[in-house]
């Protein structure tokens, strides 16, 4: 027995003023299923006779949760990894027609069977380092056949595998080639009626969308989650990753569950957060892929009690990572308070779920 065990999520745990570690601690299994936990001193007489695994000093945490990754998808983008080592960036990538439209023509040539075979490996990764539930985006189809597709294809890693599979429908991704120019008639002509469709089948638990000078603007997105609010849909929103666009304030005013990525969100975005408990969701892997140097606005989330969770953005081209052990680690040096506050080498900090009501007090209160 013998392990560091996290067992309490506290508000002040989740913006990382402690970490609820129990050390030296014991957990009883009876019947498969958690019966105590404790200082292993004070383990009570009548589980003493329980055969005993050591757990050499491990950190023991709950079940992790990924919640922000694009699983699903056709092709590979290694070419694009080369290009960006010779210097062109993640915006120069995309308007040389490579980036996520890329990964739409593979993803639109792809069949279920196909979409599902590829996501399998990746999800079998994650759930080998302890994950239990993870969200899965839309986003590379752009057109309603292949959205539903993809977001058929993440119904069924619920059904394949022993996880639970949160959806988002994210039609506003990317302006799809026989849309160039015209973000507004994609809006309207595409992305809104696939996810009325996507809906009607069940297939989506909330929307998301990319905010940014090379996706669609705040007032784009507006427009889908007006349609997401009518359908009773929780929306999230990529938002600040390349620039600040406001879209996270255009996130807030909607009760979004959280805004992703956020590198360059300033204060005044970070205490709309505060103000309806949008869960920050930091993505380190894109942050490295993309060779970022704004890191996120870690102090500021403090500041304004925002809570933060870490995730692999798993996807095929900004940040190709199946590994959440990895993000929580690369989450470290984005966070300069770190080693003062612990001389873990290892990190610990919190993966929340945003899905829980329970983190999200405020915006419970509001309404
Ligand atoms: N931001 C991201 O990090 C992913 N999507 C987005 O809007 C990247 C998707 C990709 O490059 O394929
Ligand atoms: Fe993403």
């Amino acid at each position: 027995m013998s392990a560091q065990v996290f067992t309490q999520l506290t508000a002040a745990t989740l913006v990382g003023e402690g970490y609820g570690l129990t050390g030296g601690a014991a957990i009883a299994v009876e019947a498969g299923r958690i019966t105590w936990v404790g200082p292993e001193a004070t383990l009570p007489v009548a589980l003493a006779d329980l055969p005993q695994t050591p757990l050499g000093h491990r950190l023991v945490t709950p079940a992790l949760i990924d919640c922000h990754t694009h699983l699903v998808f056709g092709g590979d983008r290694a070419v694009e990894f080369e290009m960006r080592l010779n210097g062109a960036s993640y915006e120069e990538v995309a308007r040389a027609g490579g980036g996520i439209v890329s990964t739409v023509r593979a993803t639109r040539a792809a069949d279920e069977a196909a979409l599902l075979a590829s996501a399998l490996p990746r999800l079998d990764a994650l759930i080998r380092e302890g994950v239990t539930t993870v969200e899965v985006k839309s986003g590379y189809g752009l057109d309603q056949e292949t959205e539903l597709r993809m977001l058929r294809v993440a119904r069924k890693l619920a059904e394949q595998r022993p996880v639970t599979v949160k959806t988002s429908f994210l039609g506003a991704h990317a302006v799809p080639a026989e849309y160039a120019g015209r973000a507004d008639a994609y809006i309207d002509e595409v992305c809104i009626p696939a996810l009325r469709a996507a809906h009607a089948e069940g297939l989506v638990d909330a929307v998301d969308a990319f905010c940014e000078g090379i996706a669609f603007q705040p007032e784009q997105v507006a427009r889908v989650f007006d349609v997401a609010r009518e359908l009773g849909l929780p929306v999230k929103l990529h938002a600040e990753q390349l620039s600040n666009l406001g879209g996270t304030k255009m996130a807030a005013g909607y009760g979004a569950l959280s805004a992703d990525h956020i590198e360059y969100l300033d204060e005044e975005g970070v205490a709309a957060m505060g103000d309806k408990g949008m869960v920050a969701v930091i993505l380190p892997g894109a942050f490295y892929t993309l060779r970022e140097t704004q890191a996120p606005p870690i102090d500021l989330l403090r500041k304004h009690g925002v809570a933060m969770a870490v995730s692999t953005d798993a996807n095929p081209g900004s940040s190709p990572l199946t590994s959440v052990l990895l993000a929580m680690n690369m989450s470290c040096p984005l966070d300069s308070t770190v080693q003062r506050i612990s001389p873990l080498a290892w990190p610990v900090t919190a993966v929340i779920d945003p899905w829980r009501s329970s983190h999200r007090p405020r915006a419970a209160a509001s309404q």
